[in-house]
């Protein structure tokens, strides 16, 4: 088989330990995987000695041929050699690439391990076949590796092969199962590379069916995940800000004619008025925080949003729950990362959910978008802190962090920064009074998830619908008579909200001309 043409999405990796492979036998496994679809196979054994793996390694090539699969050794090129089996994978500690090559020719696949930009541009200027990019995910089936570097660090380790111009092959390792697959293909690719595949070791191996488990994350792997579905199509639109202004009233028309739900795990502090604004705009709220509950809400078709203003221990387990059901589900999810940047509790707590799925849209101010980005920055409290950036740098900052997430950001202040990588918009609404009530800023979060349950295809427009109804609300009430200050001016914002959305299904549009 010649190396170009080896199919790389599905690709097991075996473990031989009793903590993974129980008290079965490896061949027997490996046959019921290859049955399920594997498309390459490694063996991989840190512990037998020479004689051992020689005669397994026969075992299992014997099998893999059946099933036309290639069959590749980790690390030992002598054991390869022996087999005549059609490679080798080594770890940046093992034989050298060249040597590798040197001692199993041309047509041998040769893939090597990589965790850095540094050492995968070695590897290909080398000749790797392919690289296994990773630690993906911390896994106990391997807990001496160097880094875990998740879907920005393997983002970037494409982008950076794709402007080499090399075309090698790559597959993602580490804690890859079925629950995150989709999302990690998703999520890793780079506009001018995605990874060929994913390497799994005891998602398969230590699976009860390994077949029926191997033929699950195949299929995954080959379809995209649920809630980039319908984004993908949309995705290569390039809009100027009239023409989506024009399709704003169609999204505030269809929440208050379909009423979609916004399932709410937000703070204790501002959970009554949320709710109340969730129903002004024609939404239907709910406020669970208990996680277990997610699997059922995220069947009713309307959005999740976390709002980490008042997160606990427990608090940040219900929201990874919750996140993960609405993920398998495709139903919009919004992060308002509250504070992210204030202690070191939410600095960790923002990591972990940001490796426990995908967010549909992020919505923070300067300081909680830079936290999320990965800088140290110490907020005071909950608010931005002062902003040492200029408009261009707030537009690149906002557009950064939606191409590595592939997803909408919008970072709000006086001026708000909404992007989705491709289409970049400020937006310049809003009202001083907004600063002068607390859980403004969350509430926007609830309004967005609504917009998004009725616009999945398009999700920057949904994120600047809410936005553009609460900002131009909120000059409308600020601007009444009857506001006097922040204690009136609450009410007075939830009705123009209301006002807004009654306006819009009657067709009374002159509200938007305020856009700006
Ligand atoms: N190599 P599981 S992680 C063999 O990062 C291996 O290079 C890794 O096992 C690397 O699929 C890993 O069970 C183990 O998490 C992956
Ligand atoms: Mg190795």
């Amino acid at each position: 088989m010649a190396p170009s043409n080896v199919d790389y999405s599905l690709y097991l990796v075996t473990d031989s330990t009793p903590a993974v492979l129980g008290h079965r036998d490896l061949a027997e496994v490996v046959e019921a995987a290859l049955r399920g679809g594997v498309t390459i196979c490694q063996y991989r054994d840190k512990t037998s000695d020479t004689a051992a793996l020689v005669s397994t390694a026969r075992k299992l090539h014997a099998i893999t041929r059946e099933h036309n699969v290639p069959l590749l050794i980790n690390d030992r090129v002598d054991v390869a050699l022996a087999v005549g089996c059609e490679g080798v994978h080594i770890g940046q500690d093992d034989l050298d690439l060249q040597t590798a090559r040197k001692l199993l020719g041309n047509d041998a696949i040769i893939g090597v391990t990589v965790s850095t930009v540094t050492e995968a541009l070695k590897a290909c200027r080398q000749g790797a076949d392919y690289l296994g990019i990773g630690t993906m995910f911390a896994t106990p089936t391997k807990t001496n590796t160097k880094d875990i570097i998740g879907t920005t660090g393997t983002q970037e380790i494409l982008r950076a092969i794709s402007d080499e111009g090399s075309n090698v092959r790559t597959v993602t390792i580490g804690g890859i199962n079925t629950t995150n697959v989709q999302r990690v293909l998703y999520q890793s690719s780079c506009p001018t590379k995605q990874l060929d595949g994913v390497a799994v070791v005891s998602a398969i191996i230590a699976a009860k069916d390994p077949k029926s488990t191997a033929e699950e994350i195949l299929s995954l792997v080959k379809s995209p995940p649920p809630f980039a579905a319908a984004s993908l199509a949309n995705s290569r639109k390039k809009q100027d800000a009239s023409s989506l202004i024009s399709q704003i009233p169609g999204v505030i028309r269809a929440v208050g004619e379909k009423n979609p739900l916004s399932h709410n795990m937000t703070n204790l502090v501002v959970q009554n008025f949320a709710a109340n604004v969730a129903l002004a705009v024609g939404g239907s709220p709910i406020m669970a925080n208990y996680g277990q509950e997610a699997k059922d809400l995220s069947k009713l078709g309307g959005s999740l949003v976390i709002n980490m203003g008042t997160v606990t221990p427990e608090g940040l387990q219900n929201y990874s729950l919750s996140l993960r059901a609405y993920n398998l589900k495709g139903g919009p999810v919004v992060l308002d990362p509250v504070g992210a940047g204030a202690t070191a509790v939410r600095r960790s707590a923002i990591k972990t959910l940001m490796v426990e799925g995908y967010f549909d849209v992020i919505k923070g101010n300067e300081g909680e978008i830079k936290t999320v980005l990965g800088s140290t920055v110490q907020q005071r409290g909950v608010d931005s802190g002062a902003s040492t950036l200029s408009d261009v740098e707030k537009a690149a900052l906002v557009c950064e962090l939606a191409t590595r997430e592939r997803n909408v950001v919008l970072m709000t202040g006086t001026t708000d920064f909404v992007s989705d990588g491709q289409r970049t918009f400020a937006v310049s609404n809003g009202h001083e009074m907004l600063g002068r009530v607390t859980g403004t800023g969350c509430v926007l979060g609830t309004i967005i998830s609504l917009m998004l349950a009725v616009s999945r295809d398009d999700k920057l427009l949904a994120t600047i619908a809410g936005l553009l109804h609460f900002e131009i609300a909120a000059e409308i009430a600020a601007g009444r008579d009857d506001v006097r200050g922040p204690g009136t001016f609450v009410p007075a914002l939830i009705d123009e909200l209301y006002n807004i959305q009654a306006a819009t299904r009657a067709g009374e549009l002159s509200w938007l001309e305020r856009a700006r």
